[in-house]
């Protein structure tokens, strides 16, 4: 039995776990989700019915994890050897940007894509306060890094880079210069091309 088992889709933020799943080279079983008949396995372990859900079978029982940044950062956790999870002096910006993107560059693009205008006068209610302020934040902190924690790529990027290399793809964060060059970076990296790459084939296989 492989040590995770991944619940995904093609389509999906399971990308981001994927990409996460290669960078710390464990072993890993699929399961492809139906969206109209979605597996009961699934369902057992995350009630919400979504994916990416992971099951880690660890030697001291099955661990269910989900949301894309916290398998991001179990994975890190589970597996130090890969070399993904921060120094004391790269914690902050660790955690920091990891919930920042998980949080108000999620709520920022989301809301946006969806049509909802928060009024001026109610910025100071929404965690991202405006799509212009957290996206002109996260475009200033990588005009003076070349990762997340400064010059050395760790699982934080696995997450932040998926959400800032999905929104420029789909358009919807604007083509920062800063922002661009860090997705570039990102795209270099062997695991993001061999997990694009699975998912890639599967959407073909999906279309034929
Ligand atoms: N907060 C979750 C969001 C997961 C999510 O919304 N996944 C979508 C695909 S991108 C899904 O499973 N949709 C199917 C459904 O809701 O039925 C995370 O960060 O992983």
């Amino acid at each position: 039995m492989a040590a995770y088992t991944f619940f995904t889709h093609p389509m999906s933020r399971g990308q981001i776990a994927r990409w996460a799943l290669h960078e710390t080279g464990v072993d890993y079983e699929q399961v492809i989700v139906d969206w109209a008949n979605k597996p009961a396995a699934l369902m057992a372990a995350n009630p919400m019915g979504k994916v990416p859900t992971v099951i880690h079978h660890s030697e001291t029982g099955d661990r269910v994890i989900t949301e894309c940044a916290a398998i991001c950062a179990y994975l890190a956790e589970a597996n130090p050897e890969a070399e993904l999870l921060p120094s004391d002096a790269e914690l902050a910006d660790y955690l920091r940007w990891m919930f920042f993107a998980a949080g108000p560059v999620e709520q920022a693009i989301l809301g946006k894509s969806m049509g909802w205008d928060v009024p001026k006068e109610r910025e100071g209610m929404v965690g991202f306060g405006s799509f212009d302020r957290t996206l002109g934040t996260l475009r200033d902190h990588f005009a003076g890094s070349d990762f997340v924690c400064g010059e050395r790529f760790t699982m934080a990027d696995v997450y932040v880079g998926s959400q800032v290399d999905w929104g420029l793809t789909f358009g919807s964060i604007p083509p920062e210069p800063e922002l661009v060059a860090y997705a570039d970076r990102i795209q270099a990296r062997p695991h993001y091309k061999a997990a694009k790459g699975i998912d890639n084939d599967l959407i073909e296989e999906m279309r034929k």
